[in-house]
Order: structure tokens, then C-alpha cells, then sequence
């Protein structure tokens, strides 16, 4: 076998094949279509949704996955905290990108969807979207639905953001980045008594904005709450309540202050440290995942590339929240 065939049929060993050599796939996964049969079927596939035309602000956010492959090269595959190898446990790779259509959210968003789920095993492989602003959101809950077989009460969500996305419509259009959640909940993909939205604070543009999910039974909760009040105790409470409900985590990156990610369009500020959202993340461990995304990042807004530093570290945390699952152990 070749240097390069060990590059594609599996996760190469950094101490034999260097972690700045070899072209740049996410967290230095092996591309789907080559990963070796032993490793078959897939457990969790990443793609890219490099779509940013529903975003209310700054756009820019195309160019995430881009960026987060090149960030993730140097993301290692143990937990410390949760004591757990991911690539000892599942199996992953990279599916490459969706198509999108760069000038239509919805085409875009039915375009990934379709993509999505045509990827891996849909029996089996468990479908990681990275963006790309949060529309794409849709899309992955929507492939992510029905390979969980189109449950009719919807999947419980586990939402990390600054806001809410549950607006209604933004410049007369209906599918925008502060929307995915209101679609989801309207097509019966997400359950809004099931909803955690963490890290939610302000300013708002009206004093209302939060009333779609709170009049639906969102279990939202605030920086503020968390940082001064009860809100870790009921962020404990909403995970310790799903057993084994099917889960899907969707982590915004602006519910991070952009002091630690500033790499992002609508960026707001006094928000969880890059410890505090790894830390949340983590807290997850044992809930019973079956997709994810992780969106909004922005590499022209983002010196350094901290804030796709940061996106790349929170991957690799959701799927140890999946790994820590698979091998048994509640968090
Ligand atoms: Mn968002």
C-alpha cells in the first residue's frame, strides 16, 4: 500500500504521514468513496454546504468548509475529558460538498438535501453537514428525518446559537439563515417541545422575536441564564430527559463570543469562551445523536483562523458525543 492509499482508505497515522502533508480533507478523514471495505458501512459522514445566500449581514460564509478542512488537519482523534479514541469507534469520512445554487436558498437547500441523502449507508451512516451559513441547517435535519425513518413527532434539537432562527420571513423571503428552525418545526422535522437553544442573548430587533419558540414549549435558554442563573441545571435536566430519543445537534458559531470567534456574519457579543462551548458540548455525551451541523464561520472576518480553529475542535467534540455513545457509556 502506498503513502497515498493509507491517506484515502483511512485515517492516517500522524507520527508516519504529517499532519501539514497530504490534501486536506475533514479532520484528515479518508473521502468516502475510498474508505476500505473493513470500515464500510460509515458511521458518521461530514459534507460541506458551502451556501451563504441567506444570510441577513455579513456574507462570506461559503468559505467555511473550505476553511474548516484546513483548520481540521490538526485535530486529533482522542478525548482527554471523555476518555474516548473516535476513530477507535466509528468510522468516518468525507463526502465532499453538496451542490448548491448560489442564487436560490430553497433550490439550494432541496439540492443538498437530495445530496445528503445519497451519502454512505441510509440505513446506518449518520449525516455531519458543516457550512456554510445556518439555512443549510434545513437541509441536513430534513436528510437527516427521513433516514431516521420520517419520525412523526419530529427529532429533539439540541441548538447552540446567539439567536433563535425562528423568523418568520426576512426581506419577503421565507428561506433565509434566521429561519431553518420555523421551517423545520412547520415540516414536522424537529420537535419544538423538544428544543434546547442555548446561548440565545441580545439585543433583539423587536421585543418579540423570542415568542414564536417560547409560545411553543423551546426550553431556551440564555448566556445570562446560564452564566448567572439556573441554566446549567436545566440544560442538565433537558439532556437527562431524552434517554433515547433521537437527537440532532445544530451549533451556530456565533453563540460564541467573537472576542474567541470573531470569523462570523452576525456577530453578537458577550458569549460563551471557546472552553465554555467545548465544555457544553461535551456535556452532551450520551445523548443518542443522529446528525449534526456546524455553521456560520466566516474566514475573511477571521484573523489568525481562530474561529475555524475553534469549529474544527467542536467537531471533533460532537462526534466524541456520538463516540461515547457507541462505546456504551453515558457521559
Ligand atoms: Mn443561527
Amino acid at each position: 500500500m502506498s503513502p497515498l492509499d493509507v491517506f484515502r482508505t483511512r485515517l492516517p497515522n500522524a507520527r508516519e504521514f504529517p499532519r501539514f502533508a497530504g490534501v486536506p480533507t475533514f479532520c484528515r478523514f479518508p473521502l468516502l468513496d475510498q474508505v476500505e471495505p473493513a470500515h464500510r458501512p460509515v458511521d458518521w459522514v461530514l459534507y460541506g454546504i458551502p451556501y451563504d445566500g441567506g444570510v441577513t449581514y455579513r456574507p462570506g460564509a461559503r468559505f467555511g468548509p473550505r476553511a474548516i478542512r484546513e483548520a481540521s488537519q490538526y485535530v486529533k482523534p482522542v478525548n482527554l475529558e471523555l476518555g474516548v479514541n473516535i476513530a477507535h469507534v466509528l468510522s468516518m469520512a468525507d463526502g465532499g460538498d453538496a451542490p448548491v445554487r448560489p442564487y436560490s436558498c430553497k433550490d439550494t437547500l432541496d439540492a443538498a438535501a437530495a445530496f445528503a441523502g445519497g451519502l454512505g449507508d441510509p440505513a446506518h451512516t449518520h449525516l455531519f453537514a458543516v457550512g456554510g451559513d445556518h439555512s443549510i441547517a434545513y437541509a441536513n435535519l430534513r436528510a437527516t428525518w427521513e433516514r431516521a425513518g420520517r419520525p412523526a413527532g419530529g427529532l429533539a434539537l439540541l441548538h447552540f446559537d446567539a439567536h433563535l432562527d425562528t423568523a418568520d420571513v426576512v426581506w419577503g423571503h421565507q428561506w433565509t439563515h434566521a429561519s431553518p428552525f420555523i421551517r423545520a418545526i412547520e415540516d414536522g422535522l424537529i420537535d419544538p417541545a423538544r428544543m434546547l437553544s442555548v446561548g440565545i442573548r441580545g439585543p433583539l430587533n423587536t421585543a418579540t422575536d423570542l415568542d414564536y419558540g417560547r409560545e411553543r414549549g423551546v426550553t431556551l435558554v440564555t448566556y445570562e441564564q446560564w452564566r448567572a442563573g439556573d441554566g446549567a441545571d436545566r440544560i442538565r435536566a433537558f439532556l437527562a430527559a431524552r434517554g433515547d430519543e433521537a437527537c440532532y445537534l445544530t451549533f451556530d458559531i456565533d453563540c460564541v463570543d467573537p472576542a474567541f470567534a470573531p470569523g462570523t456574519g452576525t456577530p453578537c457579543c458577550g458569549g460563551f469562551s471557546s472552553a465554555e462551548a467545548l465544555a457544553l458540548v461535551r456535556a452532551c455525551a450520551g445523548v443518542n445523536l443522529v446528525g449534526a451541523d456546524l455553521v456560520e464561520v466566516l474566514p475573511d472576518r477571521d484573523p489568525a483562523g481562530i474561529t475555524a480553529l475553534l469549529a474544527s475542535h467542536l467537531i471533533m467534540e460532537i462526534l466524541s458525543v456520538a463516540a461515547v455513545r457507541r462505546a456504551g457509556r453515558a457521559g
